[in-house]
Formats: C-alpha cells, sequence, structure tokens
C-alpha cells in the first residue's frame, strides 16, 4: 500500500512537472484583439510574453497572420534591435488607423498598417528563424490546420480579446505561460483587452506554476 502510494504520488509529481515545463520554455502569445469595436477599428493588437529567466532579441523573428483577404501568409518582422524582457511583454499594433489607439493603452512596440487581420476564423503563430514555430494561437472556424493547436479557441465576442492562461487556472498579474498546444484550453475571452508593452511592469509566473503543483498535491491527497 505504502510502495503504491509512493509510486503513484512519484507519477503525479512527474505529471505536474512536465505540466509546469511545458508552459515554462519559450515565448508565447500572451493576448490578441482582432474583433474591435468600431471606434478601436483601426486598433488591433497581439501581444507576446517572456515567461523565461532572460530577455529574449527577436531580431530575425516574424510574427505571420492568416488573412482571407490575401493569398499566402503575411508577416509582421521584427526590427534589429527589439528585445522582449524578462516576464515582459512585447505590443505589435496591427492597424489602420492609429487614430483610434484608445489613450489609455500602452504604446505598441511595433505599429504594422498594411497587413490584414481577420476579426473571426484565423490565426497567429509566432516564428523564429528560418521555420521554427514557437507558438501558435488561432479561434473559429481556421481554415489552416497550421494556425492553431489542437483546438481552436472560439471566436471574441467584439470588443473582447483572446488571453492565454498563466496557468492550469489564470491568475491576473502572473503573466501568460500556460501552453499544452490546445488553444481552447490554454486561453479564455477576456471581455476587456489588456494590451501590455515592453515598458508595462513585468509579471513573475513561477508563482503560478508552484502553486497550481501543489495545489493538486494538496487536493488528491487530502491535505488541507
Ligand atoms: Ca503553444
Ligand atoms: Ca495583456
Amino acid at each position: 500500500m505504502v510502495t503504491l502510494r509512493i509510486s503513484s504520488l512519484c507519477i503525479l509529481l512527474l505529471l505536474v512537472s512536465s505540466f509546469a515545463f511545458a508552459s515554462d520554455f519559450h515565448l508565447v502569445i500572451g493576448e490578441i484583439y482582432s474583433h474591435t469595436v468600431m471606434s478601436e477599428e483601426g486598433a488591433r493588437f497581439v501581444e507576446l510574453y517572456n515567461p523565461l529567466e532572460y530577455s529574449v532579441d527577436l531580431s530575425g523573428w516574424r510574427l505571420e497572420i492568416l488573412s482571407s483577404e490575401e493569398e499566402g501568409l503575411n508577416a509582421v518582422y521584427f526590427d534589429e534591435g527589439s528585445i522582449i524582457p524578462t516576464y515582459g511583454f512585447f505590443l505589435i499594433a496591427i492597424s489602420t488607423d492609429m487614430g483610434t489607439w484608445p489613450g489609455d493603452w500602452p504604446f505598441p512596440d511595433i505599429i504594422t498598417y498594411d497587413i490584414p487581420m481577420d476579426s473571426l476564423d484565423s490565426g497567429v503563430r509566432l516564428v523564429a528563424g528560418e521555420d521554427d514555430i514557437v507558438d501558435t494561437i488561432g479561434w473559429g472556424a481556421v481554415s489552416d490546420s497550421e494556425f492553431y493547436e489542437e483546438a481552436p479557441q472560439i471566436n471574441p465576442a467584439m470588443g473582447s480579446s483572446i488571453e492565454r492562461k498563466s496557468g492550469m487556472v489564470h491568475s491576473e498579474y502572473q503573466g501568460n505561460s500556460w501552453d499544452t498546444d490546445n488553444n481552447f484550453n490554454d486561453t479564455f475571452i477576456r471581455e476587456e483587452p489588456q494590451p501590455q508593452n515592453t515598458d508595462s511592469p513585468p509579471e513573475d509566473p513561477s508563482a503560478s506554476i508552484e502553486e497550481h503543483s501543489v495545489g493538486i498535491l494538496k487536493a488528491l491527497y487530502g491535505i488541507p
């Protein structure tokens, strides 16, 4: 009985640590605002999050956006010297009119004007170097299976964004690092978009991950 308990505890720890690591290794797409309200029509955005303990140079990386308006891929290329800080964010405006960018939002780190982004049934992915796909989020009826992971998130309502969870249960101020490569499970619809840029306060994801691991163990073993 004791052996059984110990071995199942080991399996559980392995499971928990693999979940933690799944969300702990690479940059992620943290938030997407595609389905804008009329007054923000030209102010779509994609926000990246860095759960790593070091900053990352995005030079040579690109953000690919699936679009029904144009054939082929649309890509935003990162300028030389684009750095996403430790536990920080990087904000990309997919804009047609920066006049509609709300005044209380942080200013984008990159503004791109000539790339279409569909409100519904679309996807974006972050690519490093030639073809290293770092992360992907799709929503609605995505036409291309390379633009979502496992299952897309539903289409966001007008004025809502899609945000990646901080951990198995989302906690505000603990980042957006939960990534088990299933968009439907890993993200949620956020009623009020919250764009964050490289100057936004960093959010440490580790507290969240540890909490969940301990929480799961406690719940399963009846520890108060
Ligand atoms: Ca992923
Ligand atoms: Ca955000």
